[in-house]
């Protein structure tokens, strides 16, 4: 720990990396420079002129980089000490159009069949609702979340920490809805989820179609989620119905839920097939490759973001361990070369879901990187570099997520 040296902000320097909060903090540029809070370099990125597309124009503009359409990223500093990350804050990622509002104009009436079950049948939502119901937090993040740093320049968008948000899910323990129906087939290893978006014509429906398969010890796990945040699940990410396989990429947590199965067999949809498989630069994906399955420990910085005052700044970040529940998180602000343990904070949702965490930090003049490393509780720690791969998945190495910041 170190000793403070200089007095404290009123309020952690967040608004420092906010854009749109930018004008409002040259019309009190006296107030904040009293408090040292001026020496920042405003960066103004191409992205952040771009307007949110309208089915999320509900969210919130400046917590949000537009890459696309369907790529929408969270602002590294608008998590801050974050335990859940609110809906209007969090990333969307769709690899087809978002289904219209007609969606979820009546929830109750989604269908989805259950397969691969002794006694198959589909059922409403408004039926899955009175059969049961619990709540998991678990961590959302993109398979390529942290692509921006791979050197090859993997091709996708590309994200530097935001296509991630901590999110609590309500819904039915699929293990419930499975039980209701017989149990699952003998012999399924596998449980497949189908999105329900409209595929476009004249295309193979494999090549496009959003359907996912994890294996079978999921169950434990996994629910069927008509709430997102304690509010009915937005079409944006995946209402009136989504399946949560807690701790796993975004990808196996399959939007517009229409077909749930238990096979023997992975799908052989290409996204599961060749798609987020995990090879060698300049290799094509194949089923023979590790499958973006569950998350790795992983942890970055949220503040201070690019320039701090001098003297005592609290490090805020986030740690997870995908399936695998936090142990400790070590921060350093020398790149590395000395650490200290952040002391982690905020109600414990569970395994599954992020924690932040804190360091009080001693900051001189000049520019500090500042790196986390988050070890989980089987003594798994993030690795000091990248994996390199084609599609540049999984980067959970602790160099390329730190912060450079100027005092
Ligand atoms: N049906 C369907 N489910 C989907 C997708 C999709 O395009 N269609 N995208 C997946 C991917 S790649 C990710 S990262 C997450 C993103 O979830 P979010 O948009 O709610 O943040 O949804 C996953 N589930
Ligand atoms: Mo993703």
């Amino acid at each position: 720990m170190t000793s403070q040296t200089s007095p404290m902000p009123p309020e952690p320097p967040q608004t420092l990396d906010n854009p749109a909060r930018r004008t409002l903090l040259k019309g009190s540029a006296g107030a904040l420079a009293a408090l040292g809070l001026m020496q920042f370099t405003p960066v103004v990125r191409a992205e952040e002129a771009t307007l949110l597309p309208d089915y999320v124009a509900w969210k919130r503009q400046q917590d949000l980089i537009v890459h696309g359409r369907e790529t929408i990223e969270t602002e590294r500093g608008a998590i801050r000490s974050g335990v859940v990350t609110p809906s209007r804050t969090l990333f969307v990622r769709n690899n087809l159009p978002a289904p219209d509002t007609s969606i979820t104009e009546d929830p109750d009436v989604w269908e989805v069949s259950i397969e691969g079950v002794n006694e198959p049948r589909t059922l409403t939502l408004g039926e899955l609702k009175r059969m049961d119901v619990t709540t998991v937090a678990s961590v959302l993040q993109c398979s390529g979340n942290g692509r921006a740093f791979f050197p090859h320049g993997a091709s996708g968008t590309q994200w530097s920490v935001g296509a991630a948000g901590c999110v609590v899910w309500t819904g039915v323990p699929l293990k419930t809805v499975v039980d209701a129906l017989g149990g699952s087939v003998d012999g399924a290893r596998y449980i497949t989820g189908t999105g329900g978006e409209e595929l476009p014509e004249g295309l193979d429906p494999k090549d496009i179609m959003v359907e996912r398969s994890v294996p079978m010890e999921a169950m434990e796990s996994a629910i069927l989620a008509w709430e997102m945040n304690d509010e009915p699940l937005d079409r944006a990410h995946g209402g009136p119905l989504r399946l949560v396989v807690p701790g796993y990429y975004g990808v196996n947590n399959v939007k517009y839920v229409k077909r749930l199965a238990m096979t023997k067999e992975q799908t052989e949809a290409k996204i599961q097939a060749s798609g987020y498989r995990v090879r060698d630069v300049g290799v094509g994906g194949s089923p023979d490759q590790p499958s973006m399955w569950e998350m790795n420990v992983k942890s970055w910085v949220t503040l201070p973001l690019d320039s701090t005052h001098e003297g005592q700044n609290l490090i805020y970040g986030v740690a997870f361990g995908g399936v695998t529940a936090i142990d400790k998180v070590e921060v350093s602000v020398d790149g590395g070369d000395t650490w200290q343990e952040a002391e982690i904070i905020g109600p414990d949702l569970g395994p599954y879901a992020w924690r932040p965490f804190v360091l009080k930090a001693d900051l001189s003049p000049g520019e500090h990187r500042i790196v986390s490393r988050a070890t989980d509780v089987e003594g798994n720690s993030q690795p000091r570099e990248r994996t390199d791969n084609e599609r540049g998945y999984g980067h959970n190495g602790w160099e390329d997520h730190g912060v450079t910041v100027t005092v």
